[in-house]
């Protein structure tokens, strides 16, 4: 391995802080957790909580120290309102790299209603804004890695292979001169989440440009499983599983709703193409992210975090047939295309050696396992998705259930299956 870095893992707590803190860890890195528990926060205010047992942070890093002999540190601390701590922070520890998961993550809790929508806004862009600031009033030549979203691209289907971040463009002017110009890549989010991650694109592009700082921006697609190698090593150290209409993503949302002998939600047609990887592998992502950073005075680089991509119906057809649960198409409480196309570039992690776990695998056996293993602690009131987009959507989901029309299994609106 590289030299072992300092690493502040800001949101350390979240379902994907959690697991790469300790696989940095793992990795001989010095490892420093920056949390302020929102999300444990936000469960309480759903009044829902992981499927999986989740103990407290000391409780974590205890037993981390007793099954690895590594230690944690961490501080409470509001990267959006806490930044005299913040800076105060950064100035005494002077990491190596940032690694920044701290955001409100999902699309249905930002689009829930004008608290939540200023909520994300707030925190999201104004915690991001928060870091670079203080990297540049701290003077740290720190590489900072984001997790991003592969939502900034849009989901219009593009027609054409979506490449890493940026788009090369030929414009012709009035007198017929050409020129070439690399773009960052048009977002078209689908979410006020999905515009936070948006706007976090321009303030990177923004600070790279002003004051050299070294930024990388992971486009993660859709993360499905829940434990690490490191989380297996201990019940303690169990990662979180989201299977509640606002939090869970639909991959694992899909495997609960099996295992407690509910239908499988698909919205629409079930003809939204998603990218998916594995928690395994944003752990390992993460790891070569910071094993590369770019240089001083480089443009932000952008790479595509994603295994694979697949159309929500043909996941359910999947998770039935490994399951026998029953589909039901259910109308889509999202403003989002009902059919669309999505190729993908992740040229650069498969350069770099990620040969990515795909759902075909075994752990799809293993999620489900879990899901049944705590389907006691399910909460059905929690499944259906209840927040709609616009009006519109919002007047669709509330149409009497005689007026669904109930689809077969296999047989999606339209005929699209
Ligand atoms: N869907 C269903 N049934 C369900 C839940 C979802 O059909 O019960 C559909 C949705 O309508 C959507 C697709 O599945 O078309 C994906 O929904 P999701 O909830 O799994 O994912 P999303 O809201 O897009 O957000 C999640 C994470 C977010 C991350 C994003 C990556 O919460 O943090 O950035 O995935 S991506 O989708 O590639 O932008």
């Amino acid at each position: 391995m590289a030299a072992p870095k300092k690493i502040f893992v800001l949101g350390g707590d979240g379902f994907c802080g959690w697991p790469t803190s300790l696989h940095l860890s793992s990795l001989g890195h010095e490892v420093i957790i920056i949390d302020n528990f929102s999300r444990r926060r936000i469960d309480d205010e759903l009044g829902v909580c992981s499927l999986t047992p989740i103990v407290s942070m000391k409780q974590r890093i205890d037993v981390w120290k007793s099954v690895s002999g590594s230690v944690l540190r961490f501080h409470e601390v509001d990267v959006a309102n806490d930044y005299a701590e913040l800076t105060q922070l950064l100035s005494a520890e002077r990491p190596d790299v940032i690694v920044h998961f701290a955001e409100q993550r999902a699309a249905p809790y930002s689009m829930r209603g004008a608290t939540e929508k200023r909520y994300t806004v707030n925190n999201n862009v104004g915690g991001t804004h928060n870091v670079l600031n203080a990297l540049v009033e701290c003077e740290l030549d720190c590489h900072l890695v984001h997790l991003g979203t592969m939502g900034v691209y849009g989901y219009g289907g593009a027609g054409f292979e979506i490449p890493e971040g940026y788009l090369n463009v030929d414009i012709t002017d009035r007198d017929g001169g050409r020129h070439e110009w690399e773009i960052l890549y048009p977002t078209r989010p689908g979410s006020v989440y999905h515009l936070t991650k948006s706007i976090d694109q321009l303030l990177f592009q923004f600070y790279a440009q002003n004051d050299c700082l070294r930024i990388t921006d992971l486009h993660q697609g859709i993360v499905w499983g829940t434990q690490t190698e490191e989380t297996r090593r201990h019940p303690d150290l169990i990662n979180r599983f989201d299977y509640d209409g606002e939090y869970g993503t639909v991959l694992n949302r899909f495997l609960v709703q099996a295992a407690i002998g509910h239908p499988l939600t698909v919205h629409g047609t079930g003809g939204q193409t998603r990218a998916f990887i594995n928690i395994q592998d944003t752990v390992r992502c993460i790891a070569l992210a910071i094993a590369h950073p770019p240089q001083r005075g480089q443009r932000v680089k952008i790479l595509n975090q994603i295994a694979e991509t697949l159309r929500v119906r043909d996941l359910a057809e999947l998770v039935s047939e490994v399951t026998g649960a029953r589909i039901e198409y259910r109308p889509n409480p999202r403003k989002e295309a009902a059919e669309n196309d999505l190729e993908v570039s992740n040229a650069t992690f498969r350069a770099l050696g990620l040969d990515p776990i795909t759902l075909h695998e075994g752990l799809l056996q293993e999620t489900f396992e879990i899901s049944s293993r705590f389907a006691d602690r399910v909460d059905p009131r929690h499944i259906p998705a209840r927040t709609a987009w616009s009006r519109e959507e919002r007047a669709r989901l509330e149409e009497p259930d005689d007026k669904v029309v109930p689809f077969a299994r296999g047989a999606a609106p339209g005929g699209a299956a």
